[in-house]
């Protein structure tokens, strides 16, 4: 995650200080007291309160991100206590101005002001209630549901009476090794011991926050949600299941020939040849990339494999290297190189003595140059991509910095997770040479293996993308209740990517709890679109940088007119609205997967050969 506006909202309005009591006080005393009445509002009322906004975000964001920076990377109770007050703080001003900003609704005003008016009332991720024991109540559940995931850990006793704990980085890499089908589901139903006690309070967060949408004018969190996107709630929920309906054959085709390969080293009992997939045998914790299987999949031709993991360990990368070379494909474009305090403040490995937040985000503690990424490194292919993702959040923020507050952001969500994952789809076998890593390139006969490689992390990752939220905006409708919670996110699991439970869940399960965006409450639409994003920038890019050969092989290393492209999408932020800044890389202003499907278009054609005489389908 990065602290995209969304977040920064929340975290810039956190700020523990007397100032910040004196700024909310006048908020508030603004608002409530001086303001003119809606009536009789001007346009120039609106561009006066806009800008004391945005003088107060910012001048506020410093603190509550250092704040946040502290409990992530030193979690105890003192810094959950401090997190916990400075959001407290910070939802209630953000709050206060989104009420504020809707008494301009009927305002005549320009399209930019209009935007930032817009932008302030509906940026809050989740919005408290204007009562105060309320608004403390989220705080302190939001702060703790974060710190829980933190530090969750499995714990059992050994042979020798030993009680033996593993935390999330030990049970992934059982996930990603083993092949005992035994120690899979030890380590995957582990991990999701960590989350029933999160149940209750995610219950009551979920009402809070609804609470506080509708007093914003929302229908619930769902609706707040799905309305950041340029375009109606519902249209937005259309343009998804759109989005869907272009991949689902390719994704579907991938499953089949991924559960044909799981069942002849599984056999029947563990891995039916029919139905979904159990979710333990995937190479992940939660299913959601399957890379790591590889091997179990991969097609029987004699070609030199390109493997990540054993090039980093043979050329002796450590973590620093890892981010240096993130770092220097960034420079080949023409950006300038990260600054010294990146590499000072950043937290790039696990430390051995404190709890962290270990999931990888990138962060801007000044909204100027004081940028960093937290991640607890290994030195493997998902972390080396991993770390070119958190990168492109942090040279986005840095491109745009000198927008107005309001628009330090990208133009969608989608947009920012996007970016570095869109320079990592150039970590192709020749820039692999071209750095050193690689001595021989493999010829054109090891591309479907590449390629199911890819396929295996982009394409099977498309409807978790999407499922993901398409729970969380039913739990936040009301469309079910909390006894349902989980018999829900296990029907989306089968539905969309016909993946199961490897044995049946224990009453008192939330399996939701156990995946980071759900407790850190971050919405994930955005990483669905961001999969479909990342090959419709590259499409693009690889044509500015002159490219001819097929995508899946094109790498934008070295082209500054690519770098210059993407720049000038960089650095208008949040600005515009989304179409414009999609138009500023690719020419075109429609969100469109025909650019994953023509990366994949050969490996489509190997799939469907291969499950010739299969059943495919769930
Ligand atoms: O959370 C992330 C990034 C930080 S924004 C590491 N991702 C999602 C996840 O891990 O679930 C990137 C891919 C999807
Ligand atoms: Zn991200």
């Amino acid at each position: 995650m990065q602290r995209i506006y969304r977040n920064i909202f929340v975290a810039s309005l956190s700020v523990v200080s007397v100032f910040l009591i004196a700024c909310q006080q006048q908020a508030e005393s603004q608002s409530a007291d001086t303001q003119p009445t809606s009536q009789t509002l001007t346009a120039e009322d609106a561009r006066q309160f806009v800008e004391e906004a945005q003088q107060q975000l910012e001048a506020l964001s410093i603190e509550g991100a250092r704040t946040f920076w502290v409990y992530q990377t030193y979690i105890n109770q003192d810094t959950q206590g401090l997190a916990a007050k400075v959001s407290e703080q910070g939802t209630a001003l953000s709050v206060g101005f989104a009420n504020a900003a809707a008494k301009y609704r009927d305002v005549e005003v320009d399209a930019d002001l209009r935007r930032k008016l817009d932008i302030l009332s509906r940026g809050l991720v989740l919005p408290a209630p204007t009562d105060v024991d309320k608004n403390a109540e989220l705080a302190d559940i939001t702060t703790r549901l974060d710190g829980m995931y933190g530090t969750g850990e499995y714990c059992k006793t050994d042979a020798g009476g030993e009680q033996q704990c593993q935390v999330l980085g030990d049970l992934e890499e059982i996930l990603k090794n083993s092949r005992d089908p035994d120690q899979l589901l030890d380590a995957w139903q582990g991990w999701r011991t960590i989350s029933p006690p999160m149940r209750d309070l995610y219950v009551r967060e979920i009402e809070l926050a609804n609470e506080g949408s509708r007093e914003l004018g929302f229908a619930d969190v769902s609706e707040l949600w799905r309305s950041n996107y340029d375009m109606q709630p519902d249209a937005f929920s259309a343009e998804m299941d759109r989005l869907w309906g272009q991949v689902k054959p390719l994704y579907e085709a991938l499953h089949c020939h991924v559960r044909s390969g799981l069942n002849e080293q599984y056999g029947n009992e563990i891995a039916p040849v029919q139905g979904p997939i159990p979710a333990h045998l995937l190479g992940n914790m939660w299913a959601q990339s399957w890379g790591n299987i590889y091997d179990l999949v991969a097609p029987d031709v004699e070609a030199e494999e390109v493997d990540i993991e054993t090039l980093l360990l043979t050329n002796n990368y450590d973590e620093i290297k890892m981010v240096k070379t993130g770092e220097a494909f960034f420079s080949s474009l023409g950006f300038a190189p990260l600054p010294d305090t990146f590499w000072e403040r950043s937290q790039f490995i696990k430390p051995r003595d404190r709890e962290v937040v270990c999931h990888a985000s990138a962060w801007d503690l000044d909204n100027k140059d004081d940028i960093r990424i937290k991640m607890c490194i290994k030195i493997n292919e998902d972390d080396f991509r991993t770390i070119h993702h958190e990168l492109g959040h942090n040279y986005y923020q840095r491109a745009y910095k000198d927008q107005p507050f309001l628009y330090l952001g990208s133009a969608n969500d989608g947009f920012h997770e996007a970016v570095g994952d869109t320079i990592a789809l150039s970590i192709t076998p020749e820039y692999l040479q071209q750095i050193g890593l690689l001595d021989e390139l493999p010829d054109a006969s090891g591309d479907i293996g590449l390629l199911l490689r890819q396929a295996l992390d982009k394409v099977a990752f498309l409807p978790f993308g999407l499922m993901v939220d398409q729970w969380r905006w039913r739990v936040f409708g009301g469309e079910v209740g909390p006894e349902g919670y989980n018999d829900l996110w296990w029907q989306l699991r089968e539905q969309y990517q016909g993946v199961n439970s490897p044995i049946e869940r224990p009453a008192d399960a939330f399996d939701p709890g156990a995946k980071y965006h759900v407790p850190g409450n971050t919405p994930y639409a955005r990483y669905f679109l961001a999969h479909i994003l990342q090959f419709q920038f590259h499409r693009s890019l690889c044509e500015i940088s002159g490219n001819e050969a097929p995508i899946h092989r094109c790498s934008i290393y070295g082209s500054k007119q690519a770098g210059k492209r993407l720049n000038a999408m960089l650095e208008m932020g949040l600005s515009k609205p989304w179409p414009d800044a999609l138009e500023a890389v690719t020419g075109s202003r429609e969100m469109d997967a025909t650019a994953i499907l023509d990366y994949f278009a050969p490996l489509k054609t190997w799939l469907d050969e291969q499950n010739q005489g299969r059943q495919c389908g769930w």
